[in-house]
């Protein structure tokens, strides 16, 4: 494994945590300050958790033999001194493999039988039901009962045709497949339908997945891996081989699942060894895999600089046997390089400008929180000393100033106090929109609609319908936050005008990536669709997969949805509540003190004694969240 790789990892980790460190720091800080926005002290726990958890998802993606499964074992594994996941000659992995590292759990390859499609779970809903999966404990120890194990994974069985059909397995009616039936009316199947390999390996315990995937040809996918695990995965590496050069199913592949639907893609030309020829001079050698590559690069409408060559066979034996002049030449560092520099640092980035963004706009709260309770304290130091040595009359007139302002401050609040029961009232208006309720209804609406109907129009009209359902009801209550925030703004901007508070900001709710989410998943549903392959009735059972999938997404959208416009009601009106009884206390604490001081002139000098230790004590929550600010930006 190279260098640059596993280091760019364990220091992408490092800073993960150091970030999520600093984000939990901050948290307990915000609760220090009187319990103050319980809200986003959980908001900042989530997004450290988040942190902790997240992981780089690296897909590769490509027709059958392409050498995906040796490339993975070359570029992660071959420190094992042997191929870890089965990818010699005529042993290839059958089904999604999933390998990631978690530590709360020993070691396992866990398995999803292939029969568990005839059901209507989704894969998301599947891996939260362990007893539909196989178990098999993995001894990382023991690299000989590890490979062993993990052959699993190639394993196939026999199956009726007819089942095989419903499953969506084999087609009867494609005559390049017809040769796999058998005399007594079976096909060979792959065994399993999913895998997932929790293996403690330093770059998987350093927050990598890794998902290899087998063809992705349109019988047999599984509609969440192209609807959003192959789309969601941080970088997808695409493979072709030299020997066989860009088939038409592998531009199927690329075109469907790669080029338009992920966000980080490179092409890689695998098996350059095929071109090695004694015979040939290395320039001439050379000369013929970069016409090739520039073919591919030209088929694919890729730059060229985003198509590898390389030899994962070769750069596996080559690790292995330490032989690093063939290493070089299998042309692996390249694609190494790549992940280091660029698809790491390229996650990493974008992890870091999101949590950056949302943590910085409430460091700048906070700034501004506590530079107004020194100004709120040191006013009243300011006003004490200069009452000190005083009569009593100068003190009773500031007194009666001082009632007036709460007077007039209690008006206002209980102004706001109608805006804010008129706010829940929406409130509650717009979260029924997004509730569990409307969405089992607009599930069931859907489904209702798909039933008796398992054909791909009846597929087109029930999304249609379940896509414009949840806008139409995201729009509504998008269109509800604005009305409500427009209210919130002018109630706001009145306590800052008339009573100093800082400005308080309320972020406009924002769902638009659900609705576009939504729109994505109806576009997914007309290609399937208009697909030649996807036409006959006999795909019943596919399109019901498909549905599951699709409605499983869906779901998702609208759960988190509904999540974001909780959390903007409680955002929007749990803080400034917070803020507006603060502030009426600290009214009532002034006046009661003048009260004291007018009642018995001796306490004065107590209070501005203990007006001094309470900004001192400001001014160390100050540094500290000044040091916590400066941890986040490192
Ligand atoms: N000559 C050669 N064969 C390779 C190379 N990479 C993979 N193969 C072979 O191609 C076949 C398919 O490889 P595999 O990794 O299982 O392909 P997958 O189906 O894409 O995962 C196996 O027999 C591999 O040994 C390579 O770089 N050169
Ligand atoms: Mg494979």
């Amino acid at each position: 494994m190279s260098v640059h790789l596993e280091q760019e990892v364990a220091d992408f980790s490092e800073r993960r945590l150091r970030l999520a460190t600093a984000i939990t720091d901050y948290a307990d800080w915000l609760d220090r300050q009187h319990g103050i926005d319980a809200e986003r002290t959980l908001r900042l726990t989530d997004i450290a958790a988040g942190l902790r958890q997240d992981r780089l998802v690296v897909a590769f993606v490509a027709e059958f033999s392409r050498g995906k499964t040796e490339l993975i074992n070359a570029l992660f594994f071959a420190d094992h001194g042997q191929r870890l996941l089965p990818s010699d000659a005529g042993r290839t992995t059958m089904c999604p493999t999933e390998l990631y590292s978690e530590a709360d759990a020993p070691p396992t390859l866990a398995l999803l039988p292939i029969e568990t499609r005839a059901r209507g779970d989704s894969l998301a809903r599947l891996k939260h039901m362990p007893v539909e999966w196989v178990r098999i404990a993995l001894d990382p120890a023991d690299p000989r009962q590890l490979a062993g194990s993990l052959k699993k994974l190639t394993e196939t069985r026999s199956m009726p045709a007819v089942e095989a059909i419903e499953l969506g397995l084999w087609n009867g009616e494609d005559e390049t497949l017809r040769h796999e039936l058998r005399a007594d009316g079976t096909v060979q199947v792959p065994a399993w339908r999913y895998a997932m390999v929790n293996y403690p390996h330093p770059l998987l315990q350093a927050g990598l997945t890794v998902l290899d995937t087998p063809g992705l040809n349109a019988l047999g996918a599984e509609p969440e891996l192209t609807l959003s695990v192959i789309p969601n995965a941080h970088a997808v590496i695409f493979l072709l081989a030299t020997d066989t050069g860009v088939t038409r199913s592998d531009l199927e592949i690329w075109q469907k699942h790669v080029h338009r639907h992920t966000n980080y893609h490179v092409a890689v030309l695998n098996k350059i060894d095929m071109q090695w020829d004694d015979l040939k001079t290395d320039a001439e050698v050379q000369a013929g895999i970069e016409r090739q590559a520039e073919e591919t690069a030209r088929v694919l409408k890729l730059p060229r600089s985003r198509v590898f060559t390389v030899s994962a066979q070769k750069a596996l034996a080559a690790k292995i046997r330490g032989d690093e002049p063939l290493r070089l030449r299998s042309g692996i560092e390249s694609l190494e390089y790549l992940l280091a520099h660029q698809v790491i640092p390229s996650r990493r980035d974008m992890l870091y400008h999101a949590v950056g963004r949302e943590v910085s706009a409430l460091i700048d709260e906070s700034r501004a929180d506590v530079a107004m309770r020194v100004k709120r304290s040191s006013d009243e130091l300011i006003q004490l000393t200069q009452l000190s040595g005083k009569n009593r009359d100068l003190i009773a007139q500031t007194r009666t100033a001082l009632q007036q302002e709460k007077e007039s401050y209690d008006a206002t609040a209980g102004q706001f106090r109608l805006t804010r029961k008129m706010m829940q009232a929406q409130g509650e208006h717009l979260l029924s929109n997004l509730s569990q309720d409307a969405l089992t209804e607009i599930l069931d609406g859907a489904r209702a609609a798909m039933e008796g109907s398992w054909t791909t129009r009846g597929l087109t009209q029930s999304i249609r319908q379940l896509s414009g359902d949840m806008s139409a009801r995201i729009q509504q209550a998008s269109q509800l936050a604005d009305n409500m925030l427009g209210a919130l703004e002018q109630a706001y901007l009145r306590f800052h005008r008339q009573h100093g508070l800082p400005k308080m900001q309320v972020p406009r709710l924002d769902l638009s990536a659900y609705r576009n989410r939504l729109k994505a998943l109806l576009d997914e549903t007309e290609a399937f669709c208009r697909d030649p392959a996807n036409l006959m009735l006999e795909k019943r059972f596919m399109i019901r997969r498909f549905y599951a999938g699709l409605a499983e997404e869906a779901r998702k959208a609208f759960d988190l949805a509904r999540t974001d416009a909780e959390r903007w009601l409680r955002i929007a009106l749990d803080p400034v509540m917070t803020r507006i009884r603060e502030h009426k206390q600290y009214l009532d604490t002034r006046l009661n003190n003048l009260q004291r001081i007018l009642e018995n002139m001796g306490t004065l000098h107590g209070r501005m004694a203990q007006i001094k230790d309470e900004i001192g004590a400001l001014r160390r929550e100050k540094a500290e969240l000044e040091r916590i600010a400066g941890a986040l930006a490192a």
